[in-house]
């Protein structure tokens, strides 16, 4: 599925066709917006009455101020099978620390840069004020060598999130950098635990060191750079165990560069619950669901008591020949199973009206040309941002803040591409012109070869946004912009 052709790497001259700035209106409640319709247009949309009470503008902080230390630097640490290898690591491990905080705590990490590089964090998928966003040039200035900063931000949704430089991270996040931020409700459903495994690649040598050359033109020219080694929570033999009649929370979070997984837990029942941190409107079977990189799946598992002495393989099931990433080891006497309502039934809305009834605001074309430092850029519209510099864009694209926005990615080329967005979420609308009705939100969603997607959002957070592909090596050569919420 993903090698099937190379890149068409000609530069198409496609220019976004870009709404005119509309009058902007802002709504200070929800539910108000069917009233605010005037001779200037109907800016309480439909869509937005539908969006209310899905995810909120503010959020109340607690008092509580939970305050971590990251420091990132060059480590030695354990991992695949449990021997020793060169990382760069946050506190000395890989994953980083688990920060695990609840809905209304304040997140106070105070960071410390000991590598041999500029660096910044960046909060995947948290609602964060957009100066805590941890993007060079944008947003802050890059953390350099030596070097100290204060993030701070009250998480505005409970979910699973995680953490990562957004400064050369095709090099970063490949050597070791991320972490996982899981945000619990304010009164966590009782499942029997709550696990997470970090889902990665990495491409190691024959001496078993990491492949030190990075964003080559192979990387470039197809879905960025495959590792040859699969790890969960940094190990190739992680084993769960677990007694049957458990009902566990397991958060599954896909830190790799450029690898794609189709998770398939040996006929367990597995259902989801949360994509990309948000509660789904309903579970849902987890059978297909392509994890792209960035990209969260919550899943609600049930381990059935004649399933007491099995050892259950967990594959990745993208490629074609399937992967084993993790093993579920049912051991011990059995346990009663927690009886509760599924917490995922959140509001998510349908946004099904037709195209016509719901223009393109913003068309984004992904593609790539020659040139650049790496020899090959990814562009949208036509555009490979500068990364070293992260220069902003001459001129973003605009959303207005509180109102509905249909966006439209059309990829131009052969290759993947997982669109993330920062500062928001979005429903996919369709897919190839065909409607789709996800029972979810995302914040990252992948685009497959020549394949023309819709999303809808409702932008609730005012700045500077980065849109960029989440194929790390994609994003190093340009395919990243920003859009400008206010
Ligand atoms: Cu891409």
């Amino acid at each position: 599925m993903m090698r099937k052709r190379i890149s068409k790497h000609e530069h198409e001259g496609t220019s976004g066709c870009r709404a005119p700035r509309e009058r902007r209106m802002r709504y200070v409640v929800f539910g108000l917006a069917l009233a605010a319709c005037s001779a200037a247009g109907c800016h309480g949309s439909p869509e937005v009455a539908e969006f209310a009470g899905s995810y909120p503008r503010r959020v109340s902080a607690n008092g509580t101020v939970r305050e971590f230390q990251l420091i990132a630097a060059p480590s030695t640490v354990s991992l695949f099978d449990g021997r020793s290898f060169d990382a760069w690591a946050y506190n000395g491990q890989v994953p980083g620390p688990t920060l695990r905080v609840r809905l209304g705590d304040t997140v106070r990490v105070r960071f410390t840069n000991r590598l041999p590089q500029a660096t910044t964090i960046h909060w995947h998928g948290v609602r964060v004020p957009n100066a805590m966003d941890g993007v060079p040039g944008v947003t802050q200035a890059p953390v350099q060598p030596g070097e100290k900063f204060t993030y701070e931000f009250t998480p505005k949704d409970a979910g699973t999130f995680w953490f990562h430089p957004h400064l050369r991270s095709s090099e970063q996040v490949e050597r070791g950098l991320f972490g996982a931020l899981i945000v619990e409700d304010a009164t966590p459903p009782p499942y029997s635990r709550d696990e997470l495994w970090i889902l990665d690649d990495w491409l190691l040598t024959r001496e078993g060191t990491l492949f030190a050359d990075f964003n080559t033109r192979h990387d470039l020219a197809h879905d960025g750079r495959w590792g040859n080694v699969v790890t969960v929570n940094g190990r190739t033999n992680g084993r769960l165990l677990v007694r049957p009649g458990e009902r566990i929370r397991l958060r599954l979070v896909n830190v790799a560069n450029g690898r794609v997984f189709v998770p398939d837990f040996s006929g367990l029942a597995a259902r989801v619950i949360a994509v990309d941190g948000l509660y789904t409107a309903r579970p849902i079977d987890l059978a297909g669901f392509e994890m792209a990189p960035g990209n969260r799946v919550d899943l609600d598992l049930t381990i059935p008591t004649s399933a007491a002495g099995k050892r259950l393989t967990v594959a990745d099931r993208f490629t074609r020949q399937a992967i084993p990433l993790a093993e579920i080891s049912v051991e011990g006497d059995p346990v009663s199973t927690p009886e509760f309502e599924s917490p995922a039934r959140a509001h998510v809305p349908g946004w099904q009206r037709p195209e016509s009834a719901t223009p393109v605001r913003a068309k984004f074309s992904l593609n790539a040309q020659s040139g650049g430092p790496f020899g090959i850029q990814w562009t949208i519209n036509g555009a490979a941002m500068e990364h070293a510099a992260h220069a902003m864009p001459e001129h973003p694209q605009h959303l207005p803040i509180g109102e509905f926005s249909r966006l439209r990615f059309v990829n131009e080329s052969y290759r993947l591409h997982p669109m993330h967005i920062h500062g928001l979420f979005f429903k996919v609308l369709a897919r190839n012109g065909v409607p789709v009705n996800e029972a979810h939100f995302r914040d990252t969603v992948l685009i497959h070869a020549q394949e023309t997607v819709d999303i809808g959002t409702v932008p609730e957070d005012a700045g500077r946004w980065m849109l960029h592909c989440h194929i790390l090596e994609h994003a190093e050569s340009g395919m990243m912009t920003v859009i400008e919420v206010d």
